[in-house]
């Protein structure tokens, strides 16, 4: 998955990010430059950490959910969505309980702006679901809502009911006006009997939210500090790993998990490709990324700021996360 700002980024591109981030007074580096191939793949791994429960919880959520799930549709056939390139479990039990019960056939339209992503996961899921019919859509997340509405329109056997699915609690990851803007585009894009099926992380106790952003085997350490190495690698930096550390908590006013680098020394790093050196002191933190977790009330207040209703919140038992389905009001 998730870039941000899902939009495709260039060296020039992270070189200008990196220089803004690292002269700001509070160091900051953008959090969708975690996401190289290593990034992603940590980021996987993450995902099955013991104490990384997002991704389980989830999962659980819509094992047991999906039978009520399809009855929503009651008999209506529809055309999914996904916001990501798809292919995970959690998609898998979705699509397997739409095309057993769709009379029509099943179009699913992953979206995801990283081509290579999206046409290697395409390729798996048809190996599991021949009968599908897919169309993978290259682009931002906007742009592909309309691209998937514009071939559902121009091809009247293609379901023009949409269930649109949005996992892994990615929406946590915007500041919260840019999740509201982000929601309000997705909107724009659903037709008075569409639906949204959103993951959302739910605010819970301190230790249980730190634990899952400080997991034991340092999963999470690697990824926050691989976005150093990207830097090093791709804009000739040299900073020296080691005197870096990861660390992550959660700030309950802002009622977020704040990722931090905090530097172990006093030092100076030098960026060759941005020319610039920058200071640190000993314990100066670059801030490289927030976790936003959510009560139902501010999932209500989300829904109704984008002109939606919240139809139903799919919660697990201990009341951890939200599959929320969200309609146009
Ligand atoms: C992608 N996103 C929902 C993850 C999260 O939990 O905020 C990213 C992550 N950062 C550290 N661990 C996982």
């Amino acid at each position: 998955m998730p870039d941000q700002n899902n939009s495709k980024t260039t060296i020039d591109e992270f070189a200008r990010d990196v220089k803004y981030g690292l002269g700001r007074k509070r160091k900051r580096l953008d959090p969708k430059y975690f996401y190289d191939k290593a990034g992603s793949e940590l980021f996987e791994s993450i995902c099955i950490q013991p104490e990384y429960y997002l991704t389980r919880t989830e999962y659980k959520i819509i094992l047991k959910n999906i039978g009520e799930l399809v009855n929503y549709f009651d008999n209506q056939n529809v055309s999914i969505i996904e916001l990501g390139s798809g292919s995970s479990k959690k998609t898998k039990i979705i699509l397997k309980y739409f095309l057993e019960k769709q009379e029509d056939k099943l179009h699913y339209f992953p979206i995801d702006v990283s081509y290579e992503m999206l046409f290697n996961s395409n390729k798996k899921l048809l190996n599991d679901f021949p009968n599908i019919t897919s169309h993978p859509i290259s682009s931002d997340y906007f742009d592909g809502i309309k691209q998937a509405n514009e071939y559902i329109h121009a091809n009247g056997n293609v379901p023009n009911k949409k269930l649109v699915l949005f996992f892994g609690s990615s929406l946590g990851n915007f500041e919260p006006k840019d999740a509201l803007n982000f929601l309000r585009s997705i909107r724009k894009g659903l037709a008075p009997n569409d639906s949204f099926l959103i993951g959302f992380d739910l605010v819970k106790k301190k230790e249980v939210l730190e634990a899952a952003y400080n997991d034991d085997n340092g999963i999470t350490a690697q990824f926050n500090l691989n976005i150093l190495r990207r830097i090093n690698s791709e804009l000739d930096g040299d900073f020296d790993l080691e005197s870096f550390k990861h660390f992550a908590y959660f700030n309950e006013y802002k009622s977020r998990i704040e990722m931090h680098l905090v530097s172990k020394i006093k030092q100076n790093v030098l960026i060759g490709k941005i020319n610039k050196s920058f200071n640190f002191l000993k314990n100066e933190t670059i801030h490289t990324e927030n976790s936003y977790k959510y009560t139902l009330e501010d999932i209500e207040n989300f829904a109704k700021k984008s002109k939606m209703k919240v139809e139903k919140n799919f919660l697990d038992d201990n009341k951890w996360f939200s599959l929320s389905l969200l309609v146009p009001n």
